[in-house]
């Protein structure tokens, strides 16, 4: 018997159908972000990274152009097992030689060499207005300034891009989620809390009101707990984005596992919000103390995540994306191990024996749910992975990274920064 073989026949004793878990895992979409690529720069401005979010590093080799970012992007994917879907955002449009056009005049065309990278491959895009890394970013405010101008630039920044998220929907049949994440607030204590909010909250609600399909336009609202530079108030606070969500309909709750207190676990949102949200999203990333982004790991909050979307049966009703930039480890490569650690957290969360350990709680039985569910750590889940990777036709263990050294050598050691 091969080692998947006998893998198998040790679930199957516990109730768990790893042909099933395999089949399943290859049809559920997961976002790349294409930021990881090139230190959340993008193509519109020679700014710096700026609006309370940071890259630290200087790796060489990092994607300056178009295509050297598509070229980068697909040898990631090509090292990853499951279905793809493309995130993008604003600042990444592409340009005629010499057009410039500034982020509130962003027209689906300028997305169009996106699109027919996307469909060329299969895959849905979803996006994101960048309101970050920009000049009309006043006192670190932009949707919720008290300057008219300012506010105006932004909120016509958001309309535009409903209208670009709606394009890609259109074009690649995939329904398209768009995140709304403003880093606006305070590095010291503000005299006024509620007014930047209550403009926030107003700006947001002019930008769902572009007409769209709300099948096909998913608008999220990200919450944060603070950023750098902005230690003293954040205007799209959680308490501000899960009501906003909730009592606007169409408007999903996005949570990024960065952006809550340490001693606070998105897992245990998750459920909380399946309760309410018809849907909601996820930006999957690992926070070292702070909301530091560092390359997702299979490890165990990225486990009790990916349990939380699996045994609650809504991997219809979350829609999951990376967020994560590390500038100081080879870029290829931090892509691929957060795509590749969420990959392995959801087949893990889809091999656990999730009924009867749920009957067991219901019944009581805490003793032998504690004993259970940690035997359930020691099944032979290597097996079950290797034999996915195999049947997605990518390397199952540390093979992938030697492509990755040959793609240093033949394509990043010759960008020449
Ligand atoms: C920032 C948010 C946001 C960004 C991306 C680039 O703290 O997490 O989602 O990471 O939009
Ligand atoms: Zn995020």
């Amino acid at each position: 018997m091969s080692t998947y073989e006998q893998a198998k026949k040790r679930y199957a004793e516990i109730g768990v159908d790893t042909d099933a878990a395999i089949e399943k895992l290859k049809s559920i979409p997961v976002a790349l972000h294409c930021w990881q690529g090139d230190d959340v720069g993008g193509f519109d401005s020679k700014d710096a990274l700026s609006g309370g979010i940071l890259t630290t590093g200087n790796y060489p080799g990092k994607a300056t152009t178009p295509e050297q970012l598509m070229q980068d992007i697909d040898k990631a994917m090509s090292l990853c097992p499951g279905k793809k879907k493309l995130n993008l955002h604003a600042s990444y449009a592409i340009f005629e030689p010499g057009e410039f056009v500034d982020r509130d005049k962003l027209e689906p065309k300028h997305f169009k060499k996106w699109v027919e990278y996307a469909k060329e491959r299969n895959m849905g895009i979803d996006f994101n207005p960048t309101f970050f890394s920009h000049p009309m970013v006043k006192d670190g405010l932009t949707l919720s300034s008290p300057d008219e101008k300012v506010r105006r630039f932004w909120i016509e920044h958001g309309k535009a891009c409903i209208r670009i998220s709606q394009y890609f929907a259109e074009e690649t049949g995939v329904p398209c989620v768009m995140n709304i994440w403003a880093g606006d607030g305070f590095k010291d204590v503000p005299a006024d809390r509620m007014g930047p909010r209550q403009r926030y909250k107003e700006a947001f609600e002019e930008i769902i009101s572009e007409p769209h399909d709300p099948a096909l336009v998913k608008p999220c609202v990200e919450s944060k707990v603070f950023g750098i530079g902005v230690e003293s108030f954040t205007a799209g606070s959680a308490e501000f984005t899960l009501s906003f969500a909730a009592t606007h309909p169409g408007c999903l709750p996005l949570m990024d596992n960065g952006h809550y207190h340490p001693q606070e676990f998105v897992s245990d949102k998750i459920p909380a919000l399946l309760c309410f949200f018809p849907e909601l999203a996820l930006h999957i990333t690992r926070g070292v103390r702070w909301d530091s982004d560092h390359v997702v790991l299979f490890e165990d909050e990225t486990k009790e995540m990916a349990k939380e979307v699996v045994r609650n049966n809504a991997l219809d009703r979350v829609y999951m994306a990376l967020d994560f930039f590390d500038a100081s480890i080879n870029r290829i490569s931090a892509w691929t191990v957060g795509f590749r650690s969420w990959q392995k957290a959801l087949l893990n969360a889809m091999c656990l024996p999730n009924e009867q350990l749920k009957k067991l709680q219901d019944e009581g039985k805490f003793t032998e749910l504690m004993v259970m569910q940690e035997e359930a750590k020691m099944l032979p889940f290597s097996a079950v992975w290797e034999r996915y990777c195999e049947t997605e036709g990518v390397p199952a263990g540390a093979e992938w990274f030697d492509e990755v050294k040959k793609y240093e050598a033949e394509v990043l050691s010759k960008r020449g920064q």
